[in-house]
């Protein structure tokens, strides 16, 4: 087994420290400064954050390329001066009226060409900030009925976009997020499969590879563990959100480990046994605090999300292989099923 005994490096989004606001209530807590974000970030050790293109740039279509440069440059200073990196900057496509039926899939050539600008704003600011990925949830490109778009030709627009990208920035990496439903009832793009499978119909499939969340593999069916060992095997797993999902229910980005701690262990078992992290890529955590939580301590849940995945670590670390190795070779997954459970929970098997 190649383990990677270097440091794991964490990052999050200014978004994980939000208000609480959801579908059927308003915000419950104050909106906290991006500073009072980083200073979170770095007393609880992190080294990066995530960004979405107008979390460095405020109203960022209504910004002249000047205006987009020296903002990015003050976020940069900023996070310069708290020790923190940019992992990533991802285009907010889903916000903007240009975006309501999709944005690279939309069907009005006008609104695909917005989304198209928006995107190479993006990747100016990532490259202002000192980030080399792009990340794409491909949150509207799909369809609430069937029989709305051709699938066909919305997966084609999304890689011609794409190809758009490469081409533009002769250095930038494009990680899909994907994501089966919601907001849309079925995405084009809903798995790391056809993610990575959509990567090698580009014109440089080496840049384009897959960020994986916990929460939508699940959303999907899917375990997400053997999700990342697919991407891993494709050496396209580039960056990960890590959280915790009850069921098929609303996205929760919960805690990580807070629902299921046996997927979640097996998630840092196949991250560490692939040496993960070794090309510099990030454990990213995409998690929200429960609404109930107050303003003053609405960080718990990145601190625990990242303590949980230590402690998982120390798990995968300290499980006895040999005996593992025997209960596979007398094919007795009972007595194998047994053990994890019981090394889980720190009690003789
Ligand atoms: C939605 C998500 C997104 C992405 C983010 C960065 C708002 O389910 O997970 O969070 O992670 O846009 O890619
Ligand atoms: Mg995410």
């Amino acid at each position: 087994m190649a383990e990677y005994k270097g440091r794991y490096r964490f990052s999050f989004g200014p978004w994980n420290i939000d208000q609480g606001g959801d579908p059927f209530g308003p915000a419950v807590r104050k909106p906290e400064l991006l500073k009072k974000k980083m200073q979170v970030a770095r007393d609880l050790g992190f080294d990066g954050m995530q960004w979405h293109d107008d979390d460095v740039v405020e109203d960022l279509d209504k910004k002249t390329a000047a205006e987009i440069s020296k903002t990015s440059k003050r976020v940069k200073k900023m996070l310069d001066d708290h020790g923190l990196e940019a992992e990533f900057v991802a285009p907010r496509l889903w916000f903007a009226p240009e975006t309501v039926d999709g944005a690279y899939s939309n069907p009005d050539p006008k609104c695909r060409r917005y989304a198209i600008e928006r995107t190479k704003k993006c990747i100016d600011i990532a490259n202002a900030i000192g980030a080399r990925n792009i990340v794409l949830w491909l949150a509207r490109e799909g369809t609430y009925i069937r029989e709305s778009k051709v699938g066909r030709e919305g997966v084609l627009m999304i890689r011609d976009a794409i190809n758009t990208f490469l081409e533009y920035d002769p250095q930038v990496r494009i990680l899909i997020e994907p994501k089966p439903n919601e907001p849309v009832d079925s995405a084009l793009i809903p798995t790391i499969g056809h993610a990575i499978g959509l990567s090698y119909i580009t014109v440089d499939p080496r840049r384009v590879g897959g960020l994986i969340e916990s929460a939508h593999s699940i959303l999907a069916g899917l375990d997400p563990a053997d999700d990342m060992a697919y991407a891993l095997a494709h050496k396209k797993l580039w960056s990960v959100h890590l959280n915790d999902q009850g069921g098929l229910k609303f996205d929760e980005d919960k805690s990580f480990g807070s629902y299921n701690l046996r997927r979640a262990f097996n998630q840092v078992r196949v991250l560490e046994e692939a040496s993960y992290g070794r090309n510099g890529e990030w454990v990213g955590l995409d998690v929200k605090a429960m609404r109930t939580q107050k303003q003053a301590v609405a960080w718990k849940h990145l601190r625990n999300s990242k303590q949980t995945f230590m402690d998982l670590l120390e798990k995968v670390r300290t499980l006895d292989t040999k005996l593992e190795a025997q209960f596979k070779a007398q094919r007795d997954y009972e007595e194998l099923d047994r053990y994890i459970v019981a090394h889980l929970m720190g009690v003789k098997a």
